[in-house]
């Protein structure tokens, strides 16, 4: 069988059933291959782009993201989104092409090492120089990339092995299960929640994956031990709880912050340090169980001193009946700091100024979105804002990038969580700045004739690095740009463009477009006064005076 004919062969065997890419004349085997397919390909105008919708979809659903590239500037350009995925835990593979390995007229013309540009990107990297290596190499690239930590792997076809044929084989998925924690561990954690005066429960990225939402309620209803999240762990438990204390958005001198100063022990469930660090550890400080699919990267500021590693739901599951009936202290100071943390979350969220401040926009978006409505979001000071005030129901509702944060990923992967649930309404949320990294994308969305809404906040300048070149005490330089008319460029690829006028007509624009067809992008003017006011000065005087 021809060497790619088997490839796309191998992928629709693994229920690959997209492809997210940009070809070039070295695809043109694949290409042609995938044409007599039923995998779809999701033709964008990037490939970072393409490698951003690939590694959402891998987010959403623990199965790998598949993306598409030529050789050299094809494959530069998933430089991004490979680390995106590798950092993030997403699983995603790009195939890349190449010149033609065994004979070449071209001299070194586009040439890029890109099988080691991918090393220090990417848990596994190959070049296939034999067309029957395709088989094995497609099942082992795609058992690595899913299993835990998930992230990204690279297939290199170059162009005459693509045309070579081969023997056709295939190799199933042997449905390995994760192991689960030993009974020693488990009773030793059980031990430690029994005996803690002050217990927090932590939920990270790693339990957004791996549906333990249904584990984690449990436990959270069952034992009262009040939790926090981090960015990528929002909405595993649904943040209406009357247990949970916010998530960790600032480094310091949030609620949360005053919270984890009091606690003795934290039940760290499915974070690791690639996310932006939610508490930091020292000798003399709090205990932490580290409950994970694997053990702990050690870090300074993170060394656990009990380890619970194996399939992170069996474990809560576990530890939960250990302590049914054992009594587990909740103590009152925790339902203080709730109270502060909500009075000040929903204190502004009708404000009426115009611009309209964060906290008003964050509500009403939420308002606005159904309660398994997914949100993305692209990377800008608003994220602090949606981090700390967007309250997510559902697992996996609040799609932010706390690992690699990069700008542009906020519109992909939006296209991309609408591709794998076409059922759900997506509204991703941009800076003027991100929003532009990858607006092209607009064209893709209109083309796929998705319903989309693309919210985006203008304040006409890279408004992140502002706040934080005004927190450091510098002058405001540097950081100011001009924008093209949203509205016009939005009707320009087909979408639909509206402007917001006055603080009430954000909710009415966001209703209607959530609620209708096609592509909107709405331009929100921002008023971004209250980053330093309320982010720094206010919220460290308000959570000194709680304890
Ligand atoms: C690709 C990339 N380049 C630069 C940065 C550094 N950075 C973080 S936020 C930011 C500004 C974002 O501006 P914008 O999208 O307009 O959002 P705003 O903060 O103004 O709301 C920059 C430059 C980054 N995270 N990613
Ligand atoms: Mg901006």
């Amino acid at each position: 069988m021809k060497a790619s004919d088997m490839f796309v062969k191998a992928l629709e065997k693994e229920g690959v059933k997209y492809i997210f890419g940009i070809p070039g004349e070295e695809n043109l085997d694949f290409l042609n291959s995938l044409r007599k397919s039923n995998i779809k390909l999701i033709l964008t105008r990037h490939e970072q782009a393409a490698g951003f919708m690939a590694a959402t979809h891998g987010r959403l659903t623990g199965k790998v993201g598949v993306c598409l590239a030529t050789l050299g500037p094809g494959a530069t350009n998933l430089v991004t989104p490979a680390a995106y995925a590798q950092l993030g835990a997403m699983p995603m593979m790009m195939i890349t092409g190449q010149k033609p390995i065994k004979k070449s007229k071209q001299g070194q013309f586009q040439i890029v090492d890109i099988v080691n540009m991918m090393r220090p990107l990417t848990k596994y990297t190959k070049q296939i120089v034999d067309a029957n290596n395709i088989p094995s190499f497609v099942r082992e690239s795609i058992r690595v990339a899913e299993e835990e930590r998930p992230g990204a792997v690279h297939l290199e076809l170059p162009e005459d092995v693509a045309a070579e044929d081969g023997e056709e084989r295939y190799f199933k998925n042997s449905n390995a299960r994760r192991p689960d924690a030993s009974k020693k561990v488990v009773d030793e954690a059980v031990e430690l929640i029994a005996k803690a005066k002050k217990p927090l429960l932590l939920i990270g990225a790693a339990a957004n994956r791996n549906r333990t939402s249904k584990a984690l309620r449990k436990f959270v209803d069952n034992t009262g031990i009040y939790f926090f999240d981090t960015q990528m762990g929002k909405g595993v438990v649904d943040e209406r709880s009357p247990f949970f204390l916010g998530t960790a958005a600032l480094s310091e001198h949030d609620y949360l912050h005053c919270a984890i100063g009091q606690a003795d022990l934290i039940i760290n469930v499915g974070h690791d340090v690639i996310e932006k660090p939610p508490f930091f550890m020292n000798d003399n400080g709090v205990k932490v169980i580290h409950i994970n699919n694997f053990s702990a990267m050690v870090d300074d500021v993170y060394y656990p001193q009990l380890e619970v590693v194996g399939d992170i739901a069996a474990s809560v599951e576990r530890i939960a009946r250990g302590i049914k009936s054992k009594k587990v202290s909740r103590p009152r100071i925790f339902q203080k700091i709730k109270k502060g943390l909500e009075k000040n979350i929903f204190d502004k969220s009708d404000d009426e100024r115009f611009p309209i401040i964060p906290q008003r926009i964050v509500s009403d978006i939420r308002k606005a979105m159904p309660d398994d409505g997914i949100v993305t979001l692209d990377n800008g000071v608003y994220k602090i804002w949606f981090a700390r005030n967007y309250y997510a129901y559902k697992p996996n509702t609040l799609l932010l990038d706390n690992a690699l944060a990069t700008m542009g990923a906020g519109l992909p992967s939006a296209i991309g969580a609408k591709i794998v649930e076409p059922k759900k309404k997506v509204l991703t949320v941009c800076g003027d700045g991100g929003f532009m990294m990858n607006s092209q994308e607009i064209e893709t969305a209109v083309r796929l004739k998705l319903d989309l809404v693309v919210v985006i906040l203008r304040d006409n300048a890279y408004g992140m690095i502002k706040w934080k070149q005004a927190g450091m005490g510098f002058k405001n330089w540097g950081l100011d740009y001009g924008n093209p008319d949203f509205v016009k460029y939005a009707e320009s690829y087909g979408a639909f463009g509206h402007r917001v006028h006055s603080n009430k007509e954000l909710y009415e624009n966001l209703d209607e477009c959530i609620n209708s067809k096609g592509v909107h992008l709405i331009e929100v003017p921002v008023d971004y006064s209250e980053n330093e006011k309320v982010l720094i000065e206010e919220l460290s005087n308000l959570t000194c005076e709680l304890v």
